[in-house]
């Protein structure tokens, strides 16, 4: 039995309190390895009431969590579960970070919520049914040329260890559109994609929570998805992509193989 969207946008909305409680008072700040993937003791008591919540509303389904890790059951039904998205920014007392929560069923995203308790916006949607937030309809921008357009992307210590660099494709994208933002929320900059503030967003590394339920929300928008080839294999490691409209995406595409061709000769040079 799968859970109704209604109940996964109050379990969002309640965990989204424990992070909003907790917002501005002293943190324990660890590191997770990497010198960029902070954890702080309400990303885990917001994991923890999460967890509880679905072993009631969901029992026995696979659950995929940031901070726990893998939760076997029935693999019918897996969740993605990302209890404090934006981190760094809510360490650091900047109110933009969100909840994020998916449900896929036969491996395929087919809901996602999430919450942002600073603005007490729940974006939502699932599959077939169109996106909301807060009860309206949202979807994509209708911009279609890429000088008018507000992208945003992100940076991780994660594309150092890979060699990949998204640096040059940053500046690239910085001199043709009308600028890239650096959010801090991988989730809530594709709820914002979805609903129609930001143009375009792409990303070179992130895991599954930080993008399953954005993937489902966007989709249902009416955004184009597709990893930075152009193929229709994204909800994978490493979980890069280009989202944007129909019209853009196209040519947003182009300009991702001409800076990224860039990226390849600086490294020769370099
Ligand atoms: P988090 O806050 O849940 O860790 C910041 O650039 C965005 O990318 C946030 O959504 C953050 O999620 C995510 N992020 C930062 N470092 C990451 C890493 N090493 N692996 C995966 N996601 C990361
Ligand atoms: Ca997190």
């Amino acid at each position: 039995m799968k859970p109704e969207l209604d109940d996964i946008c109050l379990l969002a909305k309640q965990a989204g309190q424990i992070l909003s409680a907790g917002l501005g008072k002293r943190h324990q700040v660890t590191q997770k390895g990497l010198q960029d993937d902070p954890v702080t003791e309400i990303d885990r008591q917001s994991e923890q009431f999460i967890l509880e919540r679905l072993a009631v509303l969901a029992p026995g389904h696979t659950v995929l969590t940031e901070e726990s890790g893998l939760h076997n059951g029935n693999t019918e039904h897996t969740w993605y579960i990302d209890p404090l998205d934006g981190t760094m920014n809510y360490a650091h007392d900047i109110p933009f970070f969100g909840v994020s929560i998916a449900y896929a069923h036969q491996n395929q995203l087919t809901m996602g919520v999430i919450y942002d308790p600073m603005r007490d916006e729940c974006f939502y949607a699932e599959k077939g049914k169109g996106a909301f937030c807060n009860g309206r309809p949202i979807h994509v921008s209708a911009e279609t040329n890429l000088r008018s357009a507000l992208m945003s992307t992100g940076f991780s210590m994660k594309l150092v260890e890979m060699g990949k660099d998204n640096f040059t494709v940053f500046k690239h994208f910085m001199l043709k559109s009308a600028g890239v933002r650096r959010m801090g929320s991988a989730a809530l900059q594709l709820a914002y994609a979805a609903a129609g503030r930001l143009n375009a967003v792409w990303q070179m590394s992130l895991s599954a929570w930080d993008v399953a339920a954005g993937f489902v929300i966007a989709e249902e928008a009416g955004a184009v998805i597709s990893d930075l080839q152009g193929g229709p294999d994204f909800f994978k490691p490493p979980y890069e992509f280009l989202l944007a409209n129909k019209e853009l995406h196209p040519i947003l595409l182009e300009e991702l193989k001409i800076a990224m061709q860039k990226s390849e000769s600086s490294h020769e040079i370099g």
